[in-house]
């Protein structure tokens, strides 16, 4: 196991004893020994292997030992008695928000809540609210927070569906049997949150390929399957995954109706019915009614040919959404989208200085590999103090390592770059940072982390941070964590406007979580002239990755490479980040 999953574990015993009403100071004992963990800076099977663990502080003789054994077997028996000892409905009931381990074991103890489901019945009854220490209003936030749980209990954020359908398309694409398959459904179509995920298969033996598909690794559970259709659950998250089978010569018509979206399907209908034809999942038909004949099927082998037939242009999946995707089609006026290795480096990132895990040198290192040409630094400024913040004396030492660093690549003669800058926190009266400091800096990223509940409050912030010279970007404009925290409320327009009339950039945030400026923003963002910065926000070297999901989001906002301010090479981007200044 790695440092990672061995924190995970630690949390993990802290939160069970904290079930058990265990003493504090001992659950606290593994919950700190979890956070020292995640910040370590070597690997931790180096440190288990040299036993140089009980260096660290905080890592106590039990605490070194079950280390140990985790790192060297990957087990650990006193885990798993303890999970034993825990009605496993009691974990579930910390998922709910407002909700810690001590209320939860006093519900369990007095009322003998094991589960959600028992925890509901318990409210309903007016129990909860009776019980010391909780009270009407707290049973009524338990059962809201049970409601909220429920409405996203069935959605997935698109990060965890790609990782979950890669390794089945790659499967199915193995199989003898199968001539054509994809993804389809709002996952092709790249929305930022999923219901199901969606896969077309063209074969001549639909009943192989079914039983191949439900019998997978990773398949938790079939929850139907037919002649040319199959539904599962995924191991993981639970997700679920539908599969389409179909003739190879109905390929392309079956690809394009389940990739949809419904509101796209429609209009391609009404096309087709405007032209004498009938489209459906089968294929283009010369008939008027519905039909499946072959004898009457227009030939299409790619989605391609089909919107040749309707007299449109390629649409990429990413812009089915009905969104002006066929007024663009008809007059050849479709972007040319932007392309992920398009991407020369990221404008917004973390590193050890604050709350990212990673040394500026690996970072540096890391992006060197993957052929990057820039890479900034910009840690959280001293207002975000739970994440270490940098204050203007520390921040002019990261200056000095990230000088020396650059040095020596120039003396290596690699033409990589590390850019300095910070996050600096928008705060109620203006930036937390002085604009003399600002403007030593490279980049400046300016975010918003304490919104107020205002909509106008929030909104001058914003506006007043984009009216500053030093200021290139706002970072995260909305605030949202997908499918846990709504946006904070802002009149986006307005700070769009604001941001063309100073030449301020936006952020697309490419962690999974955030995704925002929202693509449904972009088409009025663009057409205002504003540019857009496709941002890891990268707090550890697997975040890098990210920039893939990103470039998808821009993609579905229509954006271009030309619209995408970290396309340009080293030299442009440093123009662009001095043409904000000079006003
Ligand atoms: P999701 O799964 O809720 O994130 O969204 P989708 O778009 O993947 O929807 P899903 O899985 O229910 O169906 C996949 C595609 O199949 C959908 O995008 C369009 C097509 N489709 C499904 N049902 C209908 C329908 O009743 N009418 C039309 N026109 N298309 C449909
Ligand atoms: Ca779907
Ligand atoms: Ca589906
Ligand atoms: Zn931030």
């Amino acid at each position: 196991m790695d440092k990672d999953q061995v924190a995970a574990v630690l949390e993990e015993i802290g939160t069970l004893l904290e079930l058990k009403g265990e003493n504090p100071f001992k659950t606290r004992a593994y919950h700190n020994a979890a956070r020292t963990l995640e910040g370590l800076n070597e690997p931790l099977e180096r440190l288990v292997a040299e036993e140089r663990l009980s260096g660290i502080k905080g890592i106590g003789d039990a605490l070194q030992e079950k280390i140990t054994t985790l790192v060297t077997t990957g087990r650990l028996p006193y885990v798993e008695e303890l999970r034993a000892s825990v009605p496993p409905g009691l974990l579930e009931l910390l998922q709910l928000q407002g909700l810690g381990p001590k209320k939860a074991r006093k519900l369990h103890a007095e009322l003998g809540v094991d589960s959600v489901a028992s925890l509901v019945v318990a409210c309903q009854a007016g129990r909860v609210a009776a019980l010391e220490g909780f009270g009407e209003k707290s049973q009524s936030r338990i059962l809201e927070a049970v409601a909220f749980r429920a409405q996203f209990a069935s959605r997935h954020r698109l990060m965890a569906a790609l990782a979950a359908a890669e390794p089945i398309l790659a499967a199915l694409r193995e199989h003898p049997d199968v001539v054509q398959c994809s993804t389809a459904g709002s996952l092709r179509r790249w929305k930022e949150v999923i219901g199901d995920i969606d896969f077309v298969v063209s074969t001549r033996r639909p009943a192989a390929v079914l039983d191949f598909f439900v019998g997978l690794p990773g398949v938790r559970s079939v929850l139907a399957r037919g002649e040319t259709k199959a539904s599962v659950t995924l191991d993981g998250e639970g997700i679920q995954a539908d599969l389409r089978v179909v003739d190879d010569a109905e390929y392309a018509f079956a690809l394009a109706y389940f990739t949809g979206s419904k509101e796209h399907n429609i209009v391609m209908r009404q096309r087709a019915i405007a032209r004498g034809l009938r489209l459906n999942e089968y294929g283009l038909f010369r008939a008027k009614e519905e039909t499946r004949d072959p004898a009457l099927r227009i030939d299409c082998r790619t989605e391609d040919e089909l919107y040749k037939q309707l007299g449109l242009d390629y649409v990429p999946p990413e812009l089915r959404e009905d969104h002006g995707e066929f007024a663009a089609a008809e007059t050849h006026h479709l972007p040319r989208l932007i392309e992920w290795t398009e991407l020369k480096g990221s404008l917004h990132n973390h590193s050890t200085w604050s709350d990212g895990r990673n040394a500026i040198a690996e970072i540096a290192a890391h992006a060197q590999e993957l052929g990057l040409a820039y890479w900034a630094i910009t840690d959280h400024s001293r207002a975000s103090f739970q994440a270490n913040g940098l204050d203007p004396q520390r921040l002019r030492e990261q200056l000095k390592e990230i000088a020396d660093l650059n040095r020596r690549f120039a003396d290596e003669g690699s033409a990589f770059r590390l850019l300095t800058g910070v996050e600096v926190d928008i705060l109620k009266d203006g930036l937390d940072l002085e604009d003399d400091l600002l403007a030593e800096l490279d980049v400046v990223v300016a975010s918003l982390h304490v919104p107020s509940g205002e909509e106008a409050e929030n909104t001058r912030r914003l506006i007043d941070a984009a009216g500053n010279r030093q200021v290139h970007l706002l970072g995260h404009p909305t605030g949202r964590l997908l499918l846990e925290r709504d946006a904070y409320k802002v009149n986006l327009q307005a700070v769009i406007d604001a941001c063309a009339a100073t030449g301020t950039w936006i952020e697309l945030n490419a962690n999974p979580y955030r995704l925002d400026l929202d693509w449904r923003q972009w088409q009025y963002a663009r057409s205002k002239g504003v540019k857009c910065v496709v941002n890891c926000d990268a707090h550890r070297l697997e975040h890098f990755g990210f920039l893939r999901l990103g470039t998808g989001v821009a993609r579905k906002g229509w954006l271009t490479r030309d619209d995408v301010i970290n396309t340009l090479p080293l030299e442009r981007l440093r123009k662009a980040l001095a043409a904000k200044r000079a006003g």
